[in-house]
């Protein structure tokens, strides 16, 4: 390969805002009032035009996985056939095109996010190694007996865990503010939760077994006027909306990359630098270091200090092109077909007899929980996934929510930039059958 050819390759490849040449094109970008134009956006996603179980395969479980489009597809294989190397370590072609590749991906992460600078952007395997890392790196440091972090009762185990494990081991306390009967947070109870011994807060910008978006810009001012850090699990959030980290005000930002269209094994810690820079390593490895003898080590400067050993180098590609993507259709249009499918779908699911919606805060994304009576929702999902379609059951890792309601599990549809109102119908017609079975 000539340099001259590589070098477009890896402005393609690291989603350098050029599309991936090759590619069966995005949707082409259009002003923020036109609809998607979901037909050919569906054309995009192979997987979508699927049989299941003989019917067209309606996915309605983008909440937990996205599907990925093929310029995503495209982007991952055309570096794994012409460009991979370990990075960061070669003088050789291959080895400086990975790198550079690579690097251009945290670029694009950082315009995506509007973080100051690409020493804030960590790539970590998803939200939950982002959380962890912050639990153990800035936790361990901050934390002792008597500190309080305070969360909701509406986090994803993510967001839950990883705070008792290091309150466990310094002492600390974790607390969680009280949710309301609609599913919005209650802002007098977390206000009140805010105390003297508030050392960081950490909370969902939309929870993945409600849809409920929070008011995260206001709690960071709440937690900010008493000088207390604030993180942001934005696994669900960054699907449907623009995220701009410096508007926010938010320290730390957590996304993983298989709910956005990228691959699986691949995410993002936003960190603000002042706290990056003044917390140790949490693993250490290679890359992370500057220099090592057997006495002591130095590390390497951020963001590396926080990527030891061998990083997903495919992953982080394939995430740069899967925000080229988003991007070229516009945040905006994404969010308004997914309201527009939420308002179709709480039509007509709130008219079926014995249904009950689980989450009704004014301010939802395109995430619809619910009960039948007499019914489990396993047995919802079985019989819907008879009939092509695939939902979400249980207690979707967020169990203390599921308790705060009453419930052992909800069945759970969640929609994405590739659902169609005719999927709507699929879905209200097959619960309809549910119910026939079910008697
Ligand atoms: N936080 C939230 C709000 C989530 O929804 C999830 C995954 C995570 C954290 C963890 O993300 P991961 O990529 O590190 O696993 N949520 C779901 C879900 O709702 N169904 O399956 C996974």
């Amino acid at each position: 390969m000539s340099s001259a050819m590589s070098s477009v390759a890896l402005a393609r490849t690291a989603g350098a805002g050029t599309p991936v040449a090759g590619a069966s094109g995005p949707a082409t970008a259009a002003s923020a009032a036109d609809p998607l134009d979901v037909e050919r956006i569906r054309a995009d996603f192979p997987i979508l035009s699927r049989q299941i179980n003989g019917r067209p395969l309606v996915y309605l479980d983008s909440a937990a996985s996205a599907q990925c489009p093929t310029v995503v597809l495209q982007a991952v294989d055309r570096y794994r056939t012409a460009l991979h190397a370990n990075v960061h370590r070669g003088v050789h072609s291959l080895s400086q095109w990975a790198t550079e590749a690579y690097e251009g991906a945290r670029e694009r992460v950082r315009r995506f996010l509007n973080a100051r600078s690409t020493r804030e952007i960590i790539f970590v395997r998803g939200t939950t190694e982002a959380i962890n890392l912050v639990a153990n790196s800035y936790g361990r440091g901050h934390l002792a007996s008597g500190d309080e972090v305070l969360i909701t009762q509406l986090e994803h185990h993510a967001n839950i865990v990883p705070w008792q494990l290091v309150c466990a081991a310094t002492g600390a306390r974790l607390r969680a503010a009280p949710v309301l009967d609609n599913g919005e947070l209650d802002l007098a109870g977390f206000e009140a939760l805010l105390t003297p011994r508030t050392r960081l807060v950490a909370v969902a910008h939309v929870s993945n077994a409600l849809g409920t978006i929070l008011p995260v810009a206001r709690l960071v001012q709440l937690a900010h006027a008493r000088g207390i850090p604030v993180l942001l699990d934005g696994a669900q959030a960054v699907p449907h909306a623009a995220v701009d980290v410096q508007a926010l005000d938010c320290d730390f930002y957590a996304f993983s990359g298989h709910k956005l269209y990228g691959p699986t094994g691949i995410g993002v810690l936003y960190g603000r630098e002042s706290l990056l820079a003044a917390m140790p390593p949490w693993q250490g490895g290679g890359d992370m270091i500057l220099s090592v003898s057997i006495e002591h080590t130095t590390f390497n400067e951020l963001p590396w200090k926080f990527e030891a050993g061998t990083p997903d180098i495919s992953g982080a590609i394939g995430l740069a092109a899967a925000l080229d993507y988003v991007d070229s259709l516009g945040m905006k249009r994404i969010a308004a077909h997914e309201h527009t499918l939420l308002e179709l779908a709480t039509a007509r699911l709130s008219a079926l007899p014995g249904l009950r919606l689980i989450g009704t805060a004014a301010d939802k994304a395109a995430v619809l929980s619910f009960t039948m009576d007499g019914i489990h929702p396993h047995d919802i999902g079985t019989i819907l996934d008879s009939e092509g379609i695939a939902i979400r059951t249980g207690h979707h890792c967020a169990m203390p929510v599921m308790q705060r309601f009453g419930l052992p599990a909800t069945a759970r549809a969640s929609f994405a930039l590739y659902n169609r109102a005719d999927e709507v119908e699929r879905l209200a017609a097959g619960l309809v059958k549910v119910r026939e079975v079910f008697g």
